[in-house]
């Protein structure tokens, strides 16, 4: 039984009039990241996804708005990760994480399925930014990455006061989830019917 697997990557780049989207993505990585993504709260969110699911990642992204620009990284990091996982042979397919951050502590659970279902509750107030985002662009980030990802994503903060805590511990839940989701630990298709 061979449990690692090589070429588990995508490379995708997303050109609109609205945004210009380049993807590097490498799930058997550790964690090496290079994110540009035009907005500093984005950038430090992403390096941590990275670094806390041991995947390589490259993010280059530039736009006319601001919701765009997140949304669009969104999309095209959702597709990098369906693409890489290929026909998910192997992996997991599950994952869950309860992660603290100072005050705050998030939940997520999700499920490589193959089908787009998004649970979230940030626990977020809506008038307030963070830092140089929006607070519905981090909820329209998730939306769009589980949704071309094609996964079950349920992602709650059960606490938290500040802002900024509540969306970082958000962000490394998902990514000590998805570290597991994706590990290879069989040769079987995860999936009664055969097919993910
Ligand atoms: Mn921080």
């Amino acid at each position: 039984m061979r449990l690692i697997k090589v070429g588990r990557t995508a490379q995708l780049t997303r050109n609109t009039t609205e945004t210009e989207i380049t993807i590097e993505l490498d799930l058997d990585g550790s964690g090496k990241n290079d994110i540009s993504t035009s907005y500093k709260f984005m950038d430090h969110m992403l390096v941590l996804l990275t670094r806390h699911s041991g995947i390589d990642l490259k993010v280059k992204a530039t736009g006319d708005l601001t919701h765009h620009t997140i949304e669009d990284i969104g999309i095209t990091l959702g597709e990098c990760f369906l693409k890489a996982l290929g026909d998910k042979r192997g992996i997991n397919r599950y994952g869950s994480a309860l992660i603290p951050m100072d005050e705050s502590l998030a939940r997520c659970a999700l499920d490589f399925s193959g089908r787009k279902a998004l649970v979230l509750d940030l626990k977020l107030n809506e008038e307030c930014d963070i830092e140089d985002v929006a607070i519905e662009d981090i909820r329209h980030f998730f939306n769009s990455f589980a949704e071309n990802a094609k996964m079950n994503l349920h992602l709650h903060v059960l606490y938290g006061e500040d802002q900024h805590h509540i969306v970082e511990a958000a962000f490394k839940a998902l990514a000590r989830a998805i570290k597991i989701a994706k590990s290879v630990v069989s040769d079987e298709i995860p999936s009664t019917k055969g097919v993910l």
